[in-house]
């Protein structure tokens, strides 16, 4: 079963109403955002020169940076009164990349998710522990707001509280699961130690889980752990937030909604569009938004696209779970951290040098986040009370900037490696 037609059209049908609406998408972005009209007119392509799909390759790339830049409305097609929700996500200057939404949009993301939802199988019959973060981060409201327009009791319990979180799942007795993977693995740890029998005492039957890399190890850990059906979605707030792409039932590759965001995957380093099947970085391209319509988004995605036909009947393309990223941002505990990000906070620190090395690993089932910062050799003291002072203040402006907390080792100075090329800053020990 499937929730819209959309998502089993024929190769020529689907093609033809993704043509449609790219072209009616090329002259709302020409006509109503400056960004796009000076790209389009710089680049020197006109209108009338995307007859194909294929013709898209002829257009420029939009990248994060663009929405900084733009920052916060710029990027806008539509004036303020049409925009119902804001959504961004953290940048590395501090400036946020923002989103917005029209009513239209509400209806095109709900529809996506209404999608994930059918393929797992729930309906509004069941009830949905809605465990990603609530706020501007798009999870949270993104599966609440679907699930609601679904008419699935939805309990939005977000993140962290794990104890409480427990008392409700056991309590109101939630059939279906949305969280990160750590998060759900977190959960389920804390479950045993507090003494749950996590079969009897839960009734989960699906979960929907995404928002960072998984591991196939990790997912089937959650699945047995939880005795769920294990279904990931895909998404970033740039094109609409989680519901871009979704497995279902006969794959674990991802239909990717491709109605609404149309995809290419390019070579990162020179961006030429690769063939069917070879990996490479995803660009998205939405077909159907009002609010922030996105031209050849690079979403720094590491993945691959295939359109062999899936048992499910959907035809919709499919993409492979996402390998990594093309460029340095780390994923903890679902929040986005560029080192580049870190690097901000220590410029403005005295007492420590720019000398730093981030190290990436887990704890338990979370993500944790140390930075080993070199002391500025006048910092050197005996006075352990200095040195503590000091390593507070950091750990304070590391968690007003990023929002996470992170732990901050003072090391001597040079004590950290010198490399004689690029700088290692990060060492992720999460890929082992
Ligand atoms: O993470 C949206 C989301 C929320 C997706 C909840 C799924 C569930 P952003 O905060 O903008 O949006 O982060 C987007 O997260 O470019 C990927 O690098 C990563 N990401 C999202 N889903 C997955 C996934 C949300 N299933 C960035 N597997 C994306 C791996 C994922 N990485």
């Amino acid at each position: 079963m499937t929730f819209s037609k959309n998502e089993s059209l024929c190769k020529q049908e689907l093609q033809s109403w993704q043509l449609t609406h790219l072209q009616e998408t090329l002259e709302r972005v020409y006509y109503l955002v400056p960004f796009y009209k000076k790209k389009f007119d710089d680049a020197g392509v006109l209108l009338k020169d995307i007859k194909s799909l294929k013709d898209l390759s002829k257009l420029p790339f939009t990248k994060k940076q663009d929405l900084r830049d733009n920052y916060p409305f710029g990027m806008f097609s539509v004036d303020m009164d049409q925009i119902v929700r804001i959504h961004s996500s953290s940048g590395t200057t501090g400036k946020p990349t923002v989103v917005g939404y029209t009513e239209h949009d509400m209806s095109i993301w709900a529809e996506v998710m209404g999608r994930a939802f059918t393929m797992g199988g729930v309906t509004c019959q069941d009830i949905m522990q809605n465990s990603h973060g609530y706020g501007l981060f798009t999870g949270g409201l993104g599966f609440h707001s679907a699930a609601e327009r679904m008419k699935i009791a939805v309990i939005p319990s977000s993140t962290g509280f794990t104890s409480r979180q427990l008392l409700l799942l056991k309590d109101f007795g939630a059939t279906v699961l949305t969280a990160t993977p750590s998060f759900a693995l977190h959960m389920a740890e804390v479950a045993k130690n507090e003494g749950y029998d996590i079969q009897k005492d839960f009734k989960l039957k699906v979960g929907f889980f995404g928002a960072e890399p998984t591991s196939d190890g990790m997912k089937k850990e959650i699945a047995s752990i939880w005795g769920i059906d294990y279904h990931e979605v895909y998404g970033l707030s740039e094109i609409i937030g989680p519901g871009v792409a979704c497995n279902c039932k006969h794959s674990n590759l991802l239909h990717i909604h491709e109605d609404h965001f149309y995809p290419e995957i390019i070579d990162p380093k020179t961006g030429e569009v690769l063939p069917e099947g070879e990996r490479g970085e995803l660009v998205i391209t939405t077909l159907t938004k009002q609010g922030l319509p996105i031209i050849r988004y690079r979403t720094g995605d590491i993945t691959s696209l295939t359109r062999i036909p899936c048992k499910c009947g959907r035809t919709l393309g499919r993409i492979e779970s996402i390998v990594g990223r093309s460029d340095d941002m780390l994923l903890i505990n679902g929040v986005n951290v560029f080192p580049s990000q870190i690097e901000h906070v220590l410029s403005k620190q005295d007492g420590v040098t720019l000398n730093y090395q981030i190290i990436a690993d887990k704890k338990g089932y979370l993500d944790k986040l140390e930075i080993d910062i070199e002391l500025n050799p006048e910092m050197m003291s005996d006075d352990i009370g200095d040195l503590d002072r000091l390593k507070k203040t950091i750990q304070h402006a590391l968690l007003n900037h990023l929002y996470i907390n992170v732990d901050v080792k003072l090391v001597a100075p040079k004590s950290l490696t010198r490399s004689e090329g690029k700088a290692i800053r990060v060492i992720d020990k999460r890929q082992k």
